[in-house]
């Protein structure tokens, strides 16, 4: 999958090039303490010691001091945008070749094996178009507010940031994320496991500011149409319920502008609820009596229960859990301690506990939840764990504050058949093997 191997961008497969081994280090370390005793025992100070250093150039047991301590560093970084530094090159959100014909309509996965913390930084957001994405100039960008209103009106962008606004973190994680693993095609690593889901903070004004600015009627208006602005004429029905809640018109994203290919200038946050609902270049806003039942409603995104059924508005991400390092494809280097670190998410509130399992389920231990512990977004897990060396399989297991545990795949299955696509919020199994490799297996 990818280009580069993805092993590339496992921290704990290798450091990046340039940087210096642990053995290198030490051995460093060691050299520039006999040099510094010898040094001092003839009385001399620091400077002394810089001097014979140099002279000690060539000299591989002693320490020579790199460019960046004895040079003139760059002039502040004012050109552009500022960017990552060269040595974090290999993490990037990648497209798993084959999985769509047209980049247009496809997804790029968020290296979540590389990230601290519960923050997706903008440039790593995992993607997903229907039509392909545009930079929409914002000055022409309008949003309509119709249907059963009082008074339509169309808003400019400067007119919705003149409005009282809100900034929250949430989760977007798109209803077909994880979906591979319904067909037990073990993709290698978390990136594309669970890589179309993200985590930012958003601002922008309520939709129920707007609703009210525009006097909806939301005893007989049960439902909310968004409709995009781009080709893939994305529209989808959320209900009245959802809008008033916590439902945000956004224009920020992690403290500035929208990416492009994240909406700009404006989306539709709908926490909890599956990313397609979460309309991008949002134009319209419309208020009715009943579900629309548009091709995003009733074809996509849609779950074949056992019973013959279709399950359609499935929106809400059920809880899940994903151990991001170490995971698929990569490599642990040694026994030894390990901080075993993952996210947990549920679209129904918090998370209230992550389990963490070295043995393939047998036996679990609870894992440290990283504050802030938020509504309907990431919350970062830490565990220790010392390797013997011996082949494991790691899992995590989430509980949210309705109390709904993270189930086994098989659990799933029983459940919800064998045709699912979508909504697959099972246990991940990575299975570390005497070797140190780590892969994507299935537990039952
Ligand atoms: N206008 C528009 N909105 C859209 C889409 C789209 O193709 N066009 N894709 C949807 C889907 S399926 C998902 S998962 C999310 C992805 O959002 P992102 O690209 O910011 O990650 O946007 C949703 N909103
Ligand atoms: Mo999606």
């Amino acid at each position: 999958m990818g280009t580069e191997s993805p092993r590339l961008a496992g921290r704990i497969v290798k450091a990046p090039e340039g940087h210096l081994s642990l053995e290198q280090i030490e051995a460093a370390r060691k050299a520039r303490r006999s040099f510094m005793g010898k040094a001092l025992a003839f009385g001399a100070g620091a400077s002394a010691t810089a001097t014979a250093a140099r002279a000690a150039d060539g000299d591989p047991n002693i320490l020579t001091l790199p460019a960046h301590t004895t040079g003139l560093g760059q002039g502040v970084a004012t050109e552009g945008y500022g960017k990552p530094s060269v040595w974090e090159k290999a993490i990037q959100r990648r497209e798993s070749p084959g999985l769509t014909r047209v980049p247009q309509a496809s997804v790029s996965f968020c290296p979540l094996q590389s990230l601290f913390g519960i923050i997706t930084p903008n440039g790593l957001h995992f993607e997903r178009h229907h039509q392909g994405w545009w930079d929409v100039d914002p000055s022409k960008h309008r949003l309509m507010v119709n249907g059963l209103v009082k008074a339509p009106r169309v808003f400019t962008m400067d007119d919705l940031m003149r409005l009282p606004s809100v900034s929250r973190i949430h989760f977007i994680e798109c209803g077909a994320n994880t979906a591979m693993e319904w067909a037990n095609v073990s993709v290698p690593s978390v990136q594309y496991t669970h890589g179309m889901v993200s985590c930012c903070e958003f601002t922008g004004v309520k939709l129920s500011t707007l609703l009210d600015l525009c006097g909806a009627d939301v005893k007989a208006g049960r439902y909310v149409l968004a409709e995009g602005a781009d080709g893939s004429s994305m529209t989808r029905t959320i209900s009245m319920k959802n809008a008033l809640d916590d439902v945000i018109v956004a224009w920020g994203m992690n403290g500035e502008m929208l990416r492009p290919e994240n909406g700009y200038p404006l989306r539709l946050v709908v926490p909890g609820v599956q990313g397609v609902s979460w309309v991008k270049y949002l134009r319209r806003i419309e208020v009715g009596d009943q579900p629309w039942h548009t091709k995003d409603e009733v074809l996509h995104y849609v779950d074949l229960m056992p019973d013959g059924t279709h399950r359609q508005f499935t929106s809400v991400q059920e809880c899940k859990s994903v151990i991001t390092s170490p995971s698929g494809s990569q490599t642990l280097l040694d026994k030894g301690f390990y901080n075993v670190t993952g996210l947990a998410w549920s679209g129904r509130g918090t998370v209230r506990r992550v389990d963490v399992s070295s043995d393939g389920g047998r036996n679990w231990r609870t894992a440290r939840l990283e504050s802030p512990v938020l509504d309907k977004a990431f919350t970062r897990f830490n565990i220790d764990w010392v390797w013997d060396g011996a082949p494991a399989v790691l899992q995590s297991r989430a509980v949210d504050s309705t109390g709904y545990v993270q189930p086994k795949i098989n659990q799933l299955r029983a459940k919800r058949g064998t045709r699912s696509i979508y909504h697959n919020n099972a246990i991940q199994s990575w299975r570390v093997a005497e070797s140190g490799e780590v892969t994507n297996i299935q537990m039952f």
